[in-house]
C-alpha cells in the first residue's frame, strides 16, 4: 500500500513511456501552500518546469506535459481529483495521470472499445477506464478513482450524547439476549452532547489492512501482530489487521504519513456534523439513524458474542458492507474491527465547547471505537466510547489513520 504521497503505479507507467510521450494530469490543488501554484491568466503551471498549457476547469487543474515534465511535477504538487468527476482525452495522449488523495497514478490510455482496466490495485489505481462512445478517435473517459482518505472539511458538530441517544443506548442493549445485563453506567461516558471545531483534516476510508501493514514490518518499523504467518483466521490482505497495541498503531500511522484520528475526529466522520446551532447530534449510526444487522460486521450481547448473520462470524474482508458506508464513503466505521484513537480516556468530556480536542494529557488506557465483530448494536452507535490498555492486543482490535489537511 502506498504511502499518502507515494507514487502509486506510476513508476511502473513512466518506466514504460518515451521521453516525449504526451501526457495530461487533472486535479485539483488541495493545499494552498503548496510549491507549485495555477495561474489560469499565464495559461501556465508555475514551477513546473517546461509544462506546455492548461486550462482550469471547474476548479480543477489540467495540465499537458511530457514525461520528463511529469516526473518533476509528480515530486510537488499534491492534488486531488473531485470524486465522480470525468474528462475525454483525446488519443494522441499516452497516459493520463489521475491525482488523488494518495498520490499519483498512471493509467494508461485505453483504445477501442475494450479499454483494459489497471488491476492489482485496491483503492485509488482501481480506478473506472471506459470508453464513452464510438469517437474513432479513442477518446475515453476517466472516472476519478476513490482516494483511500476522504477530505472531511472543517466545521461544528455535535459530539457526545444527548438524553435521547443515552436512552437509545439503553434501549438496544436491552433488546438483546443479555438485556438484564445492561448497564447504564456503560453509556454514561458519552453524555454531554457538546459543539467541537474540527480543522480539516484526511481520513481513511477504510480499516487498515494486513496488505498495508505488512511492508511496515518489512521495513523494520512495525511490529508483526502475534499471529503465525498465513493464518487463516488473521494473516489475508484483505482482512484489518488486528491484535495491535495502540503502540503499534501509532507507529503505523506515523510511518505512513498520518497519525492516529483523535476521538472528536473519528466520531465526526461516523455520525457528520448534526446541528450545532440546536445542539442536536448528528445520526446514531454510519448509514443513518436506524439500526440495520446487514449493514455492519457485528456480534451480539449475548453468551455467544459471535453472530454470522451478517455473514461473518469473525473479521471481515474491508469494504464487505457498501451500504453500510456513510455519505462520504467511508466505510466499517460500525463493527468489524474495533478502532484504536489518539485520545487518552476519560470518564466525561468536558463540559466546554472545544476547538480541535486531543483529550486528557494523561491517562491509563486509551479510547477505542465502533465496536467489533464481538459486539453488540449498542456499541456500534457513532457515539458509543470504550476504552483499552494501551498494550492491549485483541482479536477484533484494528485502527485506521488520519492527517491533517489544509
Ligand atoms: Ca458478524
Ligand atoms: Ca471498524
Amino acid at each position: 500500500m502506498r504511502s499518502p504521497t507515494g507514487m502509486g503505479d506510476y513508476g511502473a507507467t513512466m518506466a514504460l513511456l518515451k521521453p516525449e510521450a504526451r501526457i495530461l494530469i487533472v486535479g485539483a490543488p488541495t493545499n494552498r501552500h503548496s510549491p507549485v501554484s495555477w495561474h489560469p491568466d499565464r495559461d501556465d503551471l508555475s514551477g513546473s518546469p517546461g509544462a506546455r498549457r492548461g486550462d482550469a476547469e471547474s476548479g480543477c487543474v489540467r495540465w499537458l506535459g511530457t514525461a520528463a515534465h511529469l516526473a518533476t511535477l509528480a515530486r510537488l504538487l499534491p492534488v486531488v481529483l473531485p470524486l465522480g468527476s470525468s474528462m475525454r482525452l483525446p488519443a494522441s495522449f499516452a497516459v493520463a495521470v489521475v491525482c488523488c488523495a494518495a498520490g499519483l497514478h498512471a493509467i494508461p490510455v485505453a483504445r477501442g472499445d475494450s479499454p483494459p482496466r489497471p488491476s492489482g490495485h485496491p483503492g485509488p489505481a482501481a480506478a473506472k477506464l471506459g470508453t464513452e462512445g464510438a469517437t474513432g478517435d479513442g477518446v475515453v473517459v476517466l472516472r476519478a478513482p476513490a482516494g483511500d482518505q476522504v477530505l472531511l472539511r472543517a466545521g461544528v458538530f455535535v459530539m457526545g450524547s444527548s438524553d435521547e441517544e443515552f436512552t437509545t443506548a439503553r434501549t438496544l442493549c436491552q433488546l438483546e439476549a443479555r438485556q438484564a445485563d445492561c448497564r447504564d453506567e456503560w453509556f454514561a461516558a458519552e453524555q454531554a452532547a457538546h459543539a467541537v471545531y474540527l480543522s480539516d483534516y484526511w481520513f481513511d476510508r477504510r480499516e487498515v489492512t494486513v496488505a498495508r501493514y505488512r511492508p511496515c514490518v518489512a521495513a523494520g518499523v512495525c511490529v508483526a501482530p502475534p499471529y503465525a504467518e498465513g493464518a487463516e483466521r488473521f494473516d489475508r490482505p484483505e482482512l484489518p489487521v488486528v491484535l495491535v497495541s495502540w503502540n503499534d498503531a501509532r507507529r503505523f500511522c506515523a510511518w505512513a504519513g498520518g497519525r492516529l484520528p483523535t476521538e472528536a475526529e473519528w466520531e465526526r466522520a461516523a455520525r457528520g456534523l448534526g446541528d450545532p446551532a440546536k445542539g442536536v447530534p448528528g445520526r446514531r449510526f454510519p448509514w443513518g439513524n436506524v439500526y440495520n444487522p446487514f449493514l455492519s460486521n457485528h456480534g451480539a450481547f449475548a453468551v455467544d458474542e459471535l453472530d454470522g448473520r451478517d455473514g461473518f462470524l469473525e473479521l471481515a474482508p474491508v469494504g464487505s458492507f457498501p451500504d453500510g458506508r456513510t455519505p462520504e464513503g467511508i466505510e466499517d466505521l460500525a463493527g468489524n474491527a474495533e478502532e484504536w484513537v489518539a485520545d487518552w480516556f476519560a470518564p466525561e468530556y468536558p463540559r466546554a465547547d472545544a476547538v480541535n480536542p486531543k483529550g486528557p494529557d494523561m491517562g491509563d488506557r486509551r479510547v477505542v471505537r465502533g465496536g467489533g465483530y464481538p459486539h453488540g448494536s449498542a456499541w456500534l452507535r457513532g457515539a458509543a466510547r470504550e476504552k483499552e490498555g494501551p498494550g492491549e492486543r485483541a482479536p477484533w482490535l484494528g485502527f485506521r489513520c488520519a492527517r491533517d489537511g489544509g
